[in-house]
Parts: C-alpha cells; structure tokens; sequence
C-alpha cells in the first residue's frame, strides 16, 4: 500500500545530503530571509502568525521532593505490575492484560516509552509553531505561524485506528532466542498497542500554513526535556517525516480512544504516523519545520536505522514501516489444565497493511493450523484470532504463531541482527507449563 515511493525517496535524500545540500541541525536558519508570517495566510482566518507565547514544559519529577511525599516518576499513569512491566522511563503492556478488552487498548494499559520524563503541558497555552523553508514566506522559528489547541480543534477533524509500535519491540528476543546481544530495553511483545486517535490531518495544517510544492521534510519536535545520551545533549526528541508520508496519512491527534490525549501519550497534541516505527510519532509536540532540504537529527542517522556486520558504516536507509508480528494474549509461562480444551487467542500486525492468515504451533514449531480472525480488520491496526486446543499431557510448551500479511510477507524463523535490535519480526516461541 506504498502511495509514495520511499526508496526513491530515501535514495534522492542521501545523494543531497553527500552533495553538501542537506542540513545536520534540526533548527538553525540557513536563511535569514524573514518575511511576515502572517503574509502567506491571508486567506486562513483559522490559523494566526506572529509569535506566541508556548507553554515551557513544566518536568516531572523534577526538583527533589518534599520531606515525605513521593517523587513523581517518569510515567503520570499507575503502573500496576498485572499491567505493566516496567523499565526505567518505559512500560510495557502485559499480553495477558489484553484478553478480552476488545480492540482497541485501553488507556490504562498502553505502553509508554519516553526518552526522559512526561512533561506537563499547559492546553491553554499550547501553540504549535510552524516554520522553514518548505512554507511560503519561509516563516522562521522565532516568527512562526501558530496555531492553538482550540483552533486545532476547529479544523475539520479526522478519525484514525493505528497501532503505535516501538521500534524496539520484541528486542529482547535477539537474545533470548538468537543468543545475540543488542544494546536498548529490553522489550518482550508488549511495547505496541491500538488506539483510535481523533484529531487534524497534517496535511490539513500544513496546506493551511502554505504548503511549498519543493517542501521535503517535516521535523516535529517535542516539548519534553532534551534528550541526554552518554553525556551529550542531543535536544529534544524529533525525527524527520518525508512530505509524501508527511501528506498520505499522518495525524496531529488531541484525543485517544475518545479522549483528551493523556499526559504519558502527548497532551495536548501527539502526531501519528501510521504503520511506521513508534518514534515518528511525536508526543506533546510544541513546534514543526517544514523544510525544502532533507533534514538529520540523532533519530534518524545515529538511531532508528540498522547497524552491525551486514550494513554499511552509517547505518541502513532510516526506518519506516514496522514488521509483521504476532503475540498470544497469555503472560510468558501461564498454567493451562491438561486435558480440557483453551482458546488460544492473540493479534497480529503489519506495517504493510493488513493480515491475511496466522498459522499457530502448539508443538514447538512441528506442526501448524490455521487461527481463526475474528473482529475489525484494519490496515493500520492489528488482527484478532482464535484457536482452539487441548493440551495432551502435562508438561512444557511452546506456543508459536506465524503471521502473514496482504502483501505476502510472512514471519522468518530468525531476525536479522542489527546491533540496536530493531524489528524483530521472527516467530516468538512462547512457553506455557500444562499441569
Ligand atoms: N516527544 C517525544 N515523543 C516521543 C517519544 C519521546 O520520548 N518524546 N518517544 C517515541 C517512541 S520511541 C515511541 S515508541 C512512542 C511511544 O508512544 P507511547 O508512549 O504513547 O506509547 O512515542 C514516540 N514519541
Ligand atoms: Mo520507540
């Protein structure tokens, strides 16, 4: 379901950024050219120019707490361990909290993943700054066009099911079931989930804004606490979208599952992009440029790209599109009773749209039949299936499950390893005890 085409594009990228045309730095202005921001948008009532007050982010967990109250941790929701387990500044959803809440996952136990902390953003306040060379009158980040969450919230609005994947999801396996070692946190399954996400297309806005036709990239970046990896500060967390991607089917979202976005999740406003790695979709989003070169920040040259052995020095192309992968709704190692039949259930996604079948093993990988889908099935989301099975004999397990998808790819039996472990789409082996 490519409606651009993301080789081509990667390809002409690179060759500008080896021509010297490309710019490392997310922000600085190569241009001084500063023209009225308001000029390109006499005919957009909706949207206002000049600058704006931004709300700064207030941090959590910031200054040390008050004798006897309890520090705020990096995640606002409770994180209660039959939902969650947790790493540091990450959760992960339990597979065994999503049997049988349907679809969708609820806030309570979506995954977070944040780079440092979930900032507490004023709504009120909130603008989102639009700039670059990309936007008529090439707008600059200290004279941007802005918009607030109640003109946002005037715009025609647009409905969108997607799952949010990490990148990362499933890196644990590299190790555990390829003996491989791999640098990041150590995720099972559960760093994914579906969600309905309400709000503008970015397309939407950024037509609004004046859409150049020689636009090239579009840099979200988010309000959160710059980004400190080994030392260095790396800023805050952004990472280029290309304008085809950028156009197709991104959303600027102010709501989940019919909500106001939650704080861990990017109130008041998070962009989506659907089917591609979790990192692209920007939480508490505070500004976007828009522009006519291709643009390089840490997120998309020294991570979210594959390195080791078999890929060149810089890395592979920057990631995009997710993998296909299965969980069973069951916690790693469930009792089941021998002897009685269970329904197996589980989901299955693609970054290539939608599942066509999902084969599961209950032996270890011997043999195989086919699951039953059941419940929506949506190109961006993921697919429900059954199967039924009566466990022999007491003893030990493993449940393994093969998902293929609308354009024919089917899960390896190995990932290929990459030293960040990123994607890993083999078929997991899932053990469960029969007593
Ligand atoms: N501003 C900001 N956006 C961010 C992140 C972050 O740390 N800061 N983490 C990214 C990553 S790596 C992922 S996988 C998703 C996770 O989204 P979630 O926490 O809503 O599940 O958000 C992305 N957007
Ligand atoms: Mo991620």
């Amino acid at each position: 379901m490519r409606s651009f085409d993301e080789g081509r594009y990667d390809s002409t990228r690179l060759a500008q950024w080896e021509a010297g045309r490309a710019r490392g730095d997310g922000f600085s202005r190569r241009t001084a050219l500063r023209l009225s921001a308001g000029l390109g948008l006499a005919a957009v009532p909706v949207l206002g120019g000049g600058s704006a007050a931004v709300a700064g982010p207030v941090r959590a967990g910031g200054p040390a707490p008050a004798a006897g109250s309890v520090a705020a941790g990096p995640i606002v929701k409770p994180l209660p361990p039959e939902l969650f387990t947790v790493f540091g500044t990450n959760a992960e959803t339990r597979w065994d909290a999503l049997r049988d809440v349907g679809y969708r996952v609820p806030i309570d136990r979506f995954f977070v993943r944040n780079h440092s902390s979930t900032p507490t953003v004023d709504g009120d306040a909130w603008r989102l700054k639009l700039f670059g060379a990309g936007l008529h009158g090439s707008p600059t980040v200290d004279n941007p066009i802005t918009v607030s969450l109640k003109q946002l919230r005037r715009l025609p609005s647009t409905t969108l099911t997607a799952f949010i994947e990490c990148a990362g999801n499933g890196r644990s396996f590299f190790t555990t079931q390829q003996g491989q070692s791999v640098s990041g946190t150590a995720w099972q399954l559960g760093a994914v989930g579906v969600a309905t996400w309400r709000g503008v297309r970015l397309s939407t806005v950024l037509r609004l804004a004046g859409l150049r036709p020689d636009a090239v990239d579009v840099l979200p970046a988010g309000l959160d606490a710059n980004f400190v990896s080994g030392g260095v500060d790396l800023g805050p967390v952004r990472r280029p979208i290309p304008i085809g991607k950028a156009l197709h089917d991104v959303v600027l979202a102010y709501e989940m599952n019919g909500e106001p976005l939650p704080p861990d999740h990017g109130y008041p406003v998070r962009v989506v992009v659907p089917s591609w790695i979790g990192i692209s979709s920007i939480k508490w989003v505070g500004q976007i440029e828009v522009s006519a070169e291709p643009l390089f920040t840490p997120w998309n040259t020294q991570f979210y790209r594959f390195f080791g052995p078999d890929y060149p020095a810089e890395g592979s192309a920057p990631l995009g599109r997710q993998v296909v992968k299965s969980a069973f709704e069951l916690a790693r190692g469930a009792q089941l009773p021998a002897g009685r039949p269970v329904r197996l259930q589980g989901r299955s996604w693609s970054g290539n749209g939608g599942i066509r079948r999902v084969d599961v093993s209950t032996d270890g990988g011997a043999t195989w039949r086919r699951a039953t889908l059941f419940g929506p099935a949506v190109d961006t989301g993921w697919r429900r299936w059954h199967l039924s099975w009566r466990p022999p004999a007491a003893g030990a397990y493993d449940l393994l499950a093969r998902a293929t998808d609308e354009t024919g790819v089917s899960q390896p039996d190995v990932s290929p390893y990459n030293t960040l472990g990123y994607q890993f789409g083999a078929v997991v082996r899932h053990p469960v005890t029969v007593a």
